[in-house]
């Protein structure tokens, strides 16, 4: 789309004029950078501001726009009253008090995602929920690449919307937060999905229906609806009037599993599509991605041939029921991504025996721990508990499984090397994010990986 097309789009939608908006870009880590660049080509004046005393993207903005104000160390009021919008990166909340105030005096809120909306003019598939958006984006993405589309990944994924904006795109797949939802009103993706709804980010929503409400926002526009047949919350987001497919194990659904006699299969309205066993990737919830997948696929007309392949190479991300290493007879799993405990939940329920050593703990967000119970008592013979909020994992948790309180990572690769058996699975599958101990998931993944490949030497 070009430039002044897009502007217009934005006077309407935002009353975003070139000539008058004083855009107040809230952050400077990824989202804030693309922004910038953005709002840089389109001409329109900008200054940033973050609370941090160092942003991540500090020296590199200075370098490439050292006439963009920054202000760093806090949020100053004096900053926030010239803005007449503000473009708030999903790492910081709504309700911060300068950022409500600004609300209520009128100013602008949009976010990059509104930006990327408003300049998009190819099919968009939108991918959210509290587990299995990155695993359904990057399916998803390996199909539409099979089929010989020319497609671009990304958002919370990790590249930000507007970095992927490019003429020579054919599809766009994001993976989108709730954080990034509920601050966008112009999305209209071709097919979106709430791949489920378990409790997360608590610690920023009041309750668990408050996060769904903003997860729900990926389905805005007229696009079809895919629908978790098996999750009450999602399934209740119907909408009358709008074009719906179901995905789902257990109830009945569009897109599902069925036994056949020659094994289980992926099926579209009982018609096998591909067999379970040759997908790489492996328990429930993974079947369940790939139904989504090959739903979304289906809207975007990707051909089954094309899709099927992609999901017979799909070997999974890092850090999501990552095989580490076999010590012994015992074998050590990364799941670090496992940051809440509906993540924990499905890792557990792929071991049929109590023959889990379960690493878990960090930060609960607010969470309730006690939907682990059950799962731990069936599965899991010892728990290790790491991180700030290993204490309330041991409080619901209640001696009915051996706990042992090791504290740190580290010293629960050590403490389980010692007390694991052949035929073992030692699993950091942690039920909390990482943030106390670790800059990122992926770190606490690095770190397991390390030590236990020390073990091994
Ligand atoms: N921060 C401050 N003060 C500020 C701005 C940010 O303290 O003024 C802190 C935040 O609290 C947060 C961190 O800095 O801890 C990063 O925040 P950010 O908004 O600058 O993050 P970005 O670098 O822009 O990355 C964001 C997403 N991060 C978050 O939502 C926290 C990335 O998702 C996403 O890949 C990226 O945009 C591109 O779209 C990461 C994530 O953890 C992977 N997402 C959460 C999740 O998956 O659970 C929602
Ligand atoms: P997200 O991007 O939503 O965090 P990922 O695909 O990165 O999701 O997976 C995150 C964690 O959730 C991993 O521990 C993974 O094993 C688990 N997981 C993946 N898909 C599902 C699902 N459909 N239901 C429950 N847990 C899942």
């Amino acid at each position: 789309m070009n430039n002044d097309v897009l502007l217009k789009t934005l006077d309407k939608q935002f009353s975003l004029n070139k000539e008058t908006a004083k855009v107040l870009v809230v952050g400077l880590g990824k989202t804030g950078l693309s922004v910038a660049y953005y709002l840089r080509q389109l001409g329109i004046q900008f200054a940033i501001v973050d609370s941090r005393d160092k942003p991540p993207f500090n020296d590199k903005l200075l370098v490439d726009m050292p006439d963009i104000p920054v202000f760093t160390g806090g949020f100053d009021a004096a900053v926030f009253a010239l803005a007449t919008h503000i473009i708030v990166s999903p790492g910081v909340s709504m309700d911060e008090p300068l950022i409500k105030l600004a609300l209520a005096r009128g100013v602008y809120s949009l976010s990059d995602i509104d930006l990327f909306a408003c300049a998009v003019d190819k099919p968009v598939v939108a991918i959210t929920g509290s587990n299995g958006k990155s695993t359904v984006t990057t399916m998803l993405g390996a199909m539409a690449k099979t089929a010989g589309k020319r497609t671009a990944v990304g958002g919370n994924l990790g590249t930000p919307a507007l970095d992927l904006l490019a003429d020579e795109v054919e599809i766009y797949v994001l993976e989108l937060s709730s954080f990034q939802l509920e601050r966008t009103s112009q999305l209209n993706a071709v097919a979106a999905t709430v791949l489920n709804i378990s409790a997360d980010h608590l610690d920023r929503y009041t309750s668990i229906a408050a996060y769904a409400e903003q997860k729900r926002k990926v389905y805005s526009g007229s696009g079809v609806m895919l629908l978790n047949a098996d999750d009450p919350v999602v399934i209740a987001m119907y909408e009358a009037g709008r074009k719906v497919l179901t995905f789902g194990l257990e109830k009945e659904a569009d897109y599902t599993v069925i036994n056949t006699s020659e094994g289980k299969f992926l099926a579209l309205y009982g018609r096998p599509i591909l067999a379970v066993n040759e997908l790489l990737v492996a328990g429930l919830h993974n079947q369940s991605n790939a139904l989504a997948a090959l739903a979304l696929g289906g809207v975007l007309g990707l051909s089954e041939e094309a899709m099927c392949e992609a999901l017979r190479h799909y070997k999974g991300l890092k850090h999501r029921m990552q095989f580490v290493a076999n010590i012994g007879g015992v074998s050590w799993v990364n799941d670090s991504k496992a940051t809440n405990v509906g993540a924990c939940v499905a890792a557990l329920q792929g071991f049929k025996n109590a023959d889990v050593v379960l690493i878990a703990g960090g930060d609960a967000k607010g969470a309730d721990m006690s939907e682990l119970v059950p799962i731990l008592k069936e599965n899991v013979k010892a728990l290790l508990l790491i991180g700030k909020d290993g204490a309330l994992i041991r409080q619901v948790v209640n001696d009915s499984v051996p706990v042992y309180d090791v504290g740190t990572l580290k010293k629960a690769v050590k403490k389980a090397a010692k007390i694991s058996q052949a035929g073992d699975t030692v699993l950091l599958s942690p039920a909390c994010a990482s943030l106390d101990q670790f800059s990122n998931y992926q770190e606490r993944g690095m770190v397991f990986i390390s030590k236990v490949k020390a073990l091994g030497q």
